[in-house]
């Protein structure tokens, strides 16, 4: 029996174009890699929004009040977090809720630690489906907390309904989200093409990851990393582009590659600010305020559920 990436991968070869959902990226080699990207030089994102969060973070406690819940959609982020609970007055309850339940339970053990009397009480589930949160505490709002643009990575109509169900769990509080913004072609075609190949590793992990856990037989040197902006779409394409003609086996199917063809691994979409709040908007929300860097770069939504 294949597991869902087999089922996923398999049908994304044997369709034209080719293309399969990033959330594969991540097991624990994938995410490991991850990790590292948000380290790198061209990679601003992530040091991007830490700053903003580091200097907003008391505006953003006084919008949320005292005794507030916070439910964070993913728990890939401690550090962004603990930004949040050190600022908000007296935070009543944590909610992470993340597919991986050992990465929640990890989480959950080290804001415990450092929190002494939050409420921790992850929640092991796929938050793009419908899910269920525990009762309101009484004590406080309910904000929502999907930082580092990941909303980015689905399609747009996924985007919209993940929207809408937050706005629906959220109802009386307000999501605080990550968005990063358009921008010059040059800086993130950079952040997607880092000089030591951290990106391009991730990528191919996942070609890698099917030989370990499917079988398969992708030869890793005869692929390359293709990530470009295509500005139209107001998005980063991540490909893998096969450099020869070949074919590749996987559950005893064989599947033909033309020099030059690819597989669509990722999209990254960017933002206006305008953009998304209409985005917000048509989920149900009302935007509030936004805080950005300096130049730009990347954008923390208030929006009001
Ligand atoms: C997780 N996500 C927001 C990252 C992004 O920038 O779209 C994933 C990533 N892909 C390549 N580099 C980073």
């Amino acid at each position: 029996m294949l597991s869902a990436f087999g089922r996923d991968l398999q049908a994304a070869l044997a369709t034209r174009p080719r293309s399969i959902s990033p959330k594969y990226f991540y097991d624990a080699e994938g995410s490991r890699l991850f990790d590292r990207i948000c380290e790198l030089p061209e990679y601003y994102p992530t040091r991007t929004e830490l700053g903003i969060l580091g200097r907003s973070a008391g505006e953003m406690a006084a919008l949320a009040g005292p005794g507030a819940e916070i439910v964070e959609f993913g728990a890939g982020s401690l550090h962004k977090v603990r930004l949040l609970l050190q600022a908000f007055d007296a935070p009543a309850r944590y909610v992470p809720i993340d597919i991986s339940g050992e990465h929640l339970r990890d989480s959950a053990a080290v804001l415990r630690g450092a929190f002494a009397g939050l409420d921790v009480q992850p929640v092991v589930a796929d938050y793009t489906q419908s899910l269920q949160l525990p009762p309101a505490t009484g004590r406080g709002r309910r904000i929502g907390f999907f930082p580092g643009s990941t909303l980015g990575n689905f399609t747009p109509d996924e985007a919209l309904g993940f929207l809408r169900h937050a706005a629906d769990l959220l109802r009386g509080g307000a999501l605080l989200l990550g968005a990063d913004l358009v921008k010059d072609p040059h800086v993130l075609h950079a952040a997607y093409n880092d000089a030591q190949g951290v990106t391009a590793a991730f990528n191919l992990n996942l070609l890698a990851r099917a030989n370990r856990e499917l079988g398969a037989n992708f030869a890793l040197p005869q692929f390359a990393h293709y990530a470009f902006y295509n500005a139209p779409l107001q998005r980063i394409e991540m490909h893998l582009l096969s450099r020869v003609r070949q074919s590749v086996s996987l559950a005893g199917e064989r599947f033909a590659f033309e020099e030059g063809e690819t597989l669509h691994t990722e999209n990254s979409y960017k933002f206006t600010l305008d953009g998304l709040r209409g985005l917000a908007q048509r989920a149900g929300f009302r935007p509030g305020p936004v805080w950005t860097d300096p130049d730009r770069l990347f954008s923390v939504h208030w929006l009001h559920a």
